[in-house]
């Protein structure tokens, strides 16, 4: 088969409402593949890793060749795995795919397998200073169609907390919260274990007495709570039947997934900021988590998450793609069209990009029924406006630090 030979790699670094990073490499054919590598808080770094050492090695490859090129992105560095290797890797990796697809005239799932469902089942963010908010923000979801929503809420006593939407939730478009704030150096959060988990629990009492039994409920702990902590939050939530209960305790303890496993049967999700298969192995060989949250974008691309939602399947362990607004819409198209082939697919977060990202990005996917499902048109199906990109330059922003009431710093 003539290769197809890579004629240039850009980096394109833009900020409508907030950072991405994306990659565009042109074939000398003429055709053009678009990935993602955002990394929300630290783009220049991966746009540094891409411009600087991967995009020269690029010029003259064989586009089609994408598992030689992701293996030698991979071990040709030499310094393995981590956050920003893998997203850059996982940009080229999907621009490849884009062109692959593209070239082959059909829907980048198509070359996955095709399609093992309809739509891929999407959860939106619903959150709310207190119950009224809480109770607006999650009709707000339902009347757009959601059939899942992750449940986050403020604390009483506490300030600002991760989670929840700084605009009036009560039918707002959408969920709106930037965790990055555009400054020079991050803002600071208060946070207080004790408080939180004293009140949780209420909370979905109260929601489940107001929306029933049906509705998919899921929860975002965000590494911030210990063992034996996240062991009884599992258990006091048993009763409310969450879909998953989400990065309940930092990750890089493994073994702390055992002893939650002894106390609770409330489904765990971790991995959103993983970015290997290694990272998963303990995890899911011993059956500690229920979903794998790795992107295509944060994970080295669709070629390794697909290894990665692979060997999960093998312990039925099932996928729940992170995709908040630090996801591109081109990463959430990939994780997207991966996702519609795999059979072991779980769920698809979907926060919903601003009109400001959309003026950058054009997807083609389309929401319905509580789900999305990726354009069919050759590709990817997504669109990049680079006028309008060069319009949106960078600019500085940072995920806050969290801090204990008593000044020490805690995971955000
Ligand atoms: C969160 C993310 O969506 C989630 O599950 O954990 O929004 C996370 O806070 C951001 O991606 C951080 O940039
Ligand atoms: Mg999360």
């Amino acid at each position: 088969m003539t290769p197809l030979r890579i004629d240039r790699t850009q980096v394109i670094v833009t900020s409508p409402g907030r950072n991405f990073v994306t990659v565009r490499i042109d074939t000398a054919d003429g055709v053009t593949g678009y990935g993602d590598g955002t990394l929300n808080g630290r783009e220049l770094s991966v746009a540094s890793y891409l411009r600087d050492h991967l995009a020269p090695l690029l010029v003259g490859r064989d586009a089609h060749a994408i598992e030689d090129t992701w293996q030698y992105l991979y071990r040709g560095s030499y310094w393995r795995r981590g956050p920003v290797t893998m997203a850059a890797i996982a940009a080229v990796d999907t621009a490849l795919w884009d062109i692959k697809a593209k070239v082959a005239g059909l829907p980048l799932y198509q070359l996955l397998g095709g399609a093992s469902r309809e739509r891929c089942l999407v959860y939106g963010h619903a959150s709310g200073a207190n119950l009224p908010e809480l109770f607006d923000s999650v009709r707000a979801h339902l009347a757009q169609g959601f059939r899942a929503v992750r449940i986050q809420t403020a604390v009483p006593g506490l300030g600002s907390v991760y989670g929840v939407a700084s605009s009036p939730v009560g039918g707002a478009e959408r969920y709106d919260y930037e965790p990055a704030r555009r400054a020079a150096v991050p803002v600071t959060e208060t946070w207080e274990t004790r408080a939180y988990l004293r009140h949780l629990p209420s909370v979905f009492e109260a929601v489940r007495a107001e929306f029933g039994p049906e509705l998919i409920l899921l929860h975002d702990a965000h590494h911030r709570l210990t063992p034996i902590q996240a062991a009884r939050l599992g258990k006091a939530l048993e009763p409310y039947d969450l879909f998953w209960l989400e990065d309940p305790t930092p990750a890089e303890n493994q073994d702390a997934l055992r002893l939650i496993r002894q106390h609770t049967t409330t489904p765990i999700a971790i991995g959103e900021v993983f970015n290997t298969v290694w990272d998963y192995r303990q995890l899911i060989a011993e059956q500690l988590i229920d979903y794998v949250r790795s992107p295509a974008t944060h994970a080295g691309g669709i070629t390794h998450l697909r290894r990665i939602a692979d060997y999960a399947g093998m312990y039925q362990v099932k996928t729940g793609m992170h995709g908040p607004t630090d996801i591109s819409p081109i990463g959430l198209a990939a994780s997207l069209h991966l996702g519609l082939a795999l059979h072991n697919f779980g769920i698809q977060e979907y926060m919903v990009h601003s009109d400001e990202t959309h003026a950058v990005f054009q997807p083609g996917y389309s929401f319905a029924d509580g789900g999305l499902r990726p354009a069919d048109e050759p590709g990817l199906g997504v669109a990049l406006d680079v006028e309008c990109a060069a319009r949106n330059p960078y600019q500085p922003a940072y995920l806050p630090i969290n801090r204990l009431t008593d000044g020490t710093v805690h995971d955000w």
